[in-house]
């Protein structure tokens, strides 16, 4: 809104040109999301409590986690209320992506909405059975890749990392490896989310690495400088990673150990479902592996451990998976899990900015 509101009157007052600036909106959608989330927060985590929206701790997990019974959740419904009011003040409205990448945050959120709204009602950590949460984003993601697919200015080939002469060209095939890639990434950030500020450590991680991706990609010279794809219009969705950020730093100040709210399935089914549609948008898909590696190890650790348990029997890789209960098991401080993989999440980061050179 103040994009469409302000920057026109630059022609009487100068000054407002600077809303134009990506660069600038960029970070003052960040410090809005910021903002928002740091003072709601003490009324959401109250009104929560009185509510008695609070998390039901699986018997069979961790007994370190019996404490947190009762902790406040469903938070994410606070990140993603600061991300939509920030990127709708400060975003170019007029830009589709922004507009798809709020189909999934709003979308995603929904279905996990209703997850955790389940989950309370049976009083189990048993919300919507898996098949229909997957269902369900397949859907919206199929929607998102299709509405991509049908924008002339969008480009259905793959870029790879490390090999700019090599991006093969999906096609119509496009549109179903845009949901694995949202469907994938959103379902990793759920399975991450199980310690204070585990999951929103490395989703704000990504979202200020895709914010510099946006902003490269957006720009036809630093795009063919870098030899990378030109996304005109991409620049844009580096607002909407200055939301993510922003919010995610919000709500880390209350789901930082010990976490006075937890995000829900509410927020980390949205949070994943953006950084999927973000990198699909930014053509840097690929890429995401590694800067979402964290989320691809937690989910490969239950992977590798329910393969393991069906082949063999009963036989487990690790005490516990995903991989932080792991080392909870192994008597590893929580505290500590959650600094190292958020230190782990920063080195995948550089790793993976480092690969716009590497080409
Ligand atoms: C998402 N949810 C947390 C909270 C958060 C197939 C299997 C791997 C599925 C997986 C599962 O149930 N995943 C669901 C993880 C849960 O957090 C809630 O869920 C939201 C995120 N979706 O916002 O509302 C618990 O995590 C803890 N937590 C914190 N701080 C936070 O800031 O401490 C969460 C956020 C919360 C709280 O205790 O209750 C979760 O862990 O369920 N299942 C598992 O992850 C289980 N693993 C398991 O069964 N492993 C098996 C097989 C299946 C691989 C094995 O190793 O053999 C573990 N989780 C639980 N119990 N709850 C262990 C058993």
């Amino acid at each position: 809104m103040i994009y469409h509101l302000l920057y026109p009157l630059h022609t009487t007052i100068s000054a407002f040109n600077v809303f134009r600036y990506i660069t600038f909106r960029t970070i003052y959608a960040s410090l809005t999301a910021f903002i928002i989330c740091f003072l709601l927060g003490p009324w959401i985590i109250k009104r929560l409590r009185t509510l008695q929206v609070g998390q039901y701790i699986q018997e069979d997990g961790p007994g370190t986690h019996q404490t947190k019974a009762g902790t406040p959740t469903m938070g994410g419904v606070l990140i993603l209320l600061s991300i939509l009011i920030s990127t709708l003040l400060w975003a170019n409205l007029t830009n589709p992506y922004i507009w798809i990448v709020l189909l999934i945050i709003v979308g995603y959120g929904g279905i996990g909405f209703v997850d955790d709204y389940l989950m309370l009602i049976k009083k189990r950590n048993k919300g919507l059975s898996a098949k229909t949460k997957f269902f369900a984003q397949a859907v919206l993601a199929l929607l998102a890749g299709f509405l991509l697919y049908l924008n002339p200015d969008f480009d259905t080939r793959v870029t790879l990392p490390f090999f700019k002469h090599i991006s093969p060209d999906l096609g119509l095939w496009y549109i179903a490896f845009a949901m694995l890639v949202i469907v994938g990434t959103s379902n990793a950030v759920n399975l991450t989310d199980g310690l204070d500020g585990l999951a929103i450590g490395p989703v704000i991680i990504a979202a200020a690495t895709y914010m510099i991706f946006a902003y490269v990609t957006g720009h036809i010279k630093i795009a063919e400088y870098l030899q990378i794809n030109y996304v005109a219009g991409g620049g844009e969705l580096a607002i909407m990673c200055g939301s993510l950020a922003g919010a995610g730093l919000g709500f880390l100040w209350f789901n930082a150990y010990p976490a006075q709210i937890f995000m829900g399935d509410v927020g980390s089914l949205s949070l994943g479902g953006a950084l999927g549609s973000i990198a699909v948008i930014t053509k840097q898909e690929i890429l995401l592996v590694i800067v979402g590696g964290l989320f691809v190890i937690e989910a490969l650790s239950v992977i590798f451990q329910v393969s393991f348990f069906k082949m063999t029997n009963g036989g487990r890789i690790f005490r516990m998976a995903p991989l932080h209960h792991h080392f909870e098991l192994k008597g590893v401080p929580e505290p500590k899990i959650i600094v190292r993989f958020w230190i782990i999440a920063i080195a995948l980061a550089l790793v993976s900015m480092s690969t716009l050179k590497l080409r």
